[in-house]
């Protein structure tokens, strides 16, 4: 189903607008982007704008060519980017749900608006970014892109946080890449260089998954060496020994002095350089012996706060609703799908 995601618009109301546009233009900061005298200043804000009306003035306009008249005597105003695409959609949906469309402005700079009403009548728009000149944002949605990792665990679960987003995704082992050597010392600046990689490589946007299992006794070691512990076997069973040898040597036997916690850190590089960065965490502590045969890695010694089983014992799809890689990605979607 089609959602609702980026404001584009964000109209505020004030009848003595010089007032209002000193505070925004000069105490906040925000560049004028267009006004009209006592009816309204338009400001760039980032990727949105920030709109002030006069009430007084916007709640009475009569034209039946610009938008539909919106003000705090009358209603209230909120307009969503959207695409093209997404504007028809939008149009099918709202017929389907017997909500009828107000206006359909074609502005004379380019782009189409969509407006509806809310119950409360409210004026609700749906606009393409460019009617203020602003790009349209990003998306992976119907995209095919690279997946940049060699490890078969991560691969399955991102397939299948992916797939129900009509992202095409096609692993870096199949396309024939090798794997970068990991030379930073941190989740982001090896996440970016496995990504940044594959997709030079491919020509195409490319996902990588920096993670790992940071215990608080050990100072958060293996951290961004976490597969470095597996040895180049990649011997899991070997890993989470060592993990545990390390821990007995503290004497950490209580769960409270087990505590660990696996990071993820999604990177996603456009072709032309551009890089984005998701992050989610999963606290827990580790138990011994290793527990179940489910997810991958170090799965069988981690219980996530709050459950008796381990990762490894765990539904995939209970693991994901908690999990580090399945926080990172609720962001990257809210971002980008
Ligand atoms: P790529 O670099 O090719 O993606 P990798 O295994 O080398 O694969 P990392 O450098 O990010 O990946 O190492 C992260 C390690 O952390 C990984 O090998 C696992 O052992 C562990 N890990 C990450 N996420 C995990 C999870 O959800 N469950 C269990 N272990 C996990």
């Amino acid at each position: 189903m089609i959602k609702a995601r980026h404001i584009l618009e964000t109209v505020l109301y004030a009848e003595d607008l010089p007032s209002a546009r000193r505070f925004y233009g000069e105490v906040l900061g925000l560049p004028v982007y267009q006004e009209v005298a006592g009816r309204l200043v338009f400001f760039r804000c980032a990727a949105q704008m920030l709109l002030l009306f006069n009430p007084k003035l916007s709640s009475s306009q009569s034209s039946d060519k610009g938008p539909p008249a919106h003000g705090t005597n009358g209603n209230g105003h909120v307009c969503f980017r959207s695409t093209v695409d997404e504007l028809k959609a939008w149009q099918k949906h709202f017929e389907t749900h017997g909500i009828a469309i107000e206006r359909i402005v074609d502005w004379p700079d380019g782009g189409r608006s969509l407006y509806i009403r809310d119950p409360a009548g409210n004026s609700v728009e749906f606009a393409e970014s460019r009617i203020w000149h602003l790009p349209e944002l990003k998306t992976l949605k119907n995209q095919k892109i690279v997946v940049a990792t060699h490890n078969q665990g991560k691969l399955r679960e991102i397939n299948e946080l992916l797939s129900p987003h009509g992202v095409t995704a096609v692993s870096a082992g199949s396309l024939g890449f090798d794997e970068p050597e990991e030379t930073e010392s941190t989740f982001t600046g090896n996440a970016k260089l496995k990504a940044v990689y594959a997709a030079e490589r491919a020509g195409l946007v490319a996902l990588a998954d920096d993670s790992g299992l940071c215990v608080e006794a050990l100072n958060g070691d293996p951290g961004v060496y976490t597969a470095n512990w597996a040895g180049p076997e990649r011997d899991w069973s070997m890993a989470m020994r060592l993990v545990e040898e390390k821990l007995q040597a503290l004497g950490a036997a209580t769960p409270e002095k087990r505590r660990a916690n696996f990071n993820c850190t999604l990177c996603v590089a456009w072709p032309h350089g551009e890089v984005q960065f998701f992050e989610g965490r999963v606290y827990g502590h580790l138990t011994w012996p290793p527990r179940g045969t489910r997810g991958f890695g170090y799965d069988p010694m981690f219980v996530p706060d709050g459950e008796t089983q381990s990762f490894g014992e765990m539904d995939p799809a209970r693991k994901t609703l908690m999990s580090h890689r399945g926080r990172a990605f609720g962001k990257l979607v809210d971002a980008l799908l």
